[in-house]
């Protein structure tokens, strides 16, 4: 049993080392919340996948820090004497709001394998000690530009590149890309930019053997990406669409979808995203780990997911020199193979630098139970 005490709850900001730019728009610097959980007997620390604006879903760094101030951080006090893996019940009565929960679960679970002692790898059921890697460029300035971030991508060696589109900056590019390369795992990402009118785009990505189409259309249609997928042969990857386990069910038994991106933040939490990887391994459809740049705290958890035996496909599991000069946390080194080490250290097995931790601080802001 856990019995929180307290709840710090942290912006954060870190410079980009190259702008990253998807069809929902361009970030510079990753600007993210920061949660760290303490109990009598440890401390843990969640991170917040959510962005400064409400464009890749709902979610909202001030708005995920008013939920989590105002509603999720009094049910953790008021539940006491609690335990990670019920708080997704203990937070059920906030409607939505994934990420913010997904904050506040991941602390309290690693204060809790902190205090036990065991890697968070090793408690979702982890299989492999090591994970293999892809990358997510974002959409560049031209096509050479784009050629040239690929070409410094597959010589680090990452397993799999993923280009950003958009209409307008879409089959050409990926043709150019293609013929650049044409061994490498390719796949593309379209952050739900287009429209089922746009089926033929669709119809010429099927030339370039694509390991997928992501997330080709609106989150909200699971109907229309069924239609979309029985007019291509490439499979479709859902990614914003996927908010539960439920939901990875209907979209797989829909046909909307043959593979399934998962990230923690977007389903709530490691503990749901581990339902969605066991729905999605039922019904034999291979998953991987999204990313969202995280710093070292939040790809240290997705490492973790990652070792999960149908994390069958590389990963936006990208190391630390892929976002940042200087990350919170130790670096994360791609090893020439293009895989990472599953953190073996108890909880997520990485902790934060106290002095760039504190260089990086934008605001603070610490929360207690009303009565002790
Ligand atoms: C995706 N990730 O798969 C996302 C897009 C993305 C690595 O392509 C803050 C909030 C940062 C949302 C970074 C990748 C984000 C973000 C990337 C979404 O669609
Ligand atoms: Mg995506």
């Amino acid at each position: 049993m856990t019995r929180v005490r307290s709840v710090e709850l942290r912006l954060i900001s870190l410079p980009l080392v190259r702008p990253f730019r998807t069809s929902f728009g361009e970030m510079l610097d990753k600007v993210c919340i920061l949660a760290r959980a303490e109990t009598d007997q440890a401390h843990g620390w969640g991170e917040c996948v959510a962005d400064v604006e409400p464009t890749y879903s709902e979610e909202w760094n001030d708005g995920a820090w008013s939920v989590i101030r105002d509603f999720l951080a009094p049910a953790l006090f008021a539940a006491r004497d609690t335990d990670a893996s019920e708080l997704a019940s203990a937070f059920a009565f906030v409607r939505g709001h994934p990420m913010a929960k997904a904050t506040l679960e991941n602390a309290v679970l690693d204060a809790e394998l902190r205090a036990r002692g065991g890697s968070l790898a090793e408690h979702l059921g982890g299989v492999r000690e090591r994970v293999a890697c892809g990358v997510s460029v974002g959409i560049a300035s031209s096509t050479e530009a784009l050629l040239d971030h690929v070409a410094g991508y597959v010589d680090e060696g990452y397993q799999r590149i993923k280009l950003k589109i958009e209409p307008g900056n879409d089959v050409e590019r990926v043709r150019a890309v293609r013929e650049a390369n044409p061994d490498i795992l390719l796949s593309v990402d379209a952050n739900a930019a287009y429209r089922l009118a746009d089926v033929e785009t669709f119809r010429a990505l099927d030339a370039f053997e694509l390991l997928m189409i992501e997330q080709p259309l609106h989150h909200e249609d699971l109907w229309e990406h069924s239609l979309l997928q029985k007019e291509i042969r490439t499979d479709l990857c859902l990614d914003e669409s996927i908010r539960s386990a439920a939901d990875a069910r209907a979209a797989i038994e829909l046909g909307a979808c043959r593979i399934v991106n998962v990230k923690q933040g977007r389903v709530g939490g490691v503990l749901e995203a581990r339902r969605v990887h066991d729905v999605a391994k039922e019904l034999g459809a291979p998953v991987w780990c999204g990313g969202m740049l995280e710093t070292g705290i939040g790809r240290a958890t997705n490492l973790a997911l990652a070792a999960l035996p149908n994390f069958r496909l590389p990963g936006d599991t990208s190391a630390t020199n892929r976002y940042f000069a200087e990350d919170l946390t130790e670096s994360l080194v791609l090893a020439p193979d293009g895989t990472l080490p599953v953190p073996a250290g108890p909880g997520i097995g990485v902790e934060p630098d106290p002095d760039r931790l504190a260089a990086a601080t934008l605001r603070v802001e610490r929360l207690v139970p009303d009565r002790p």
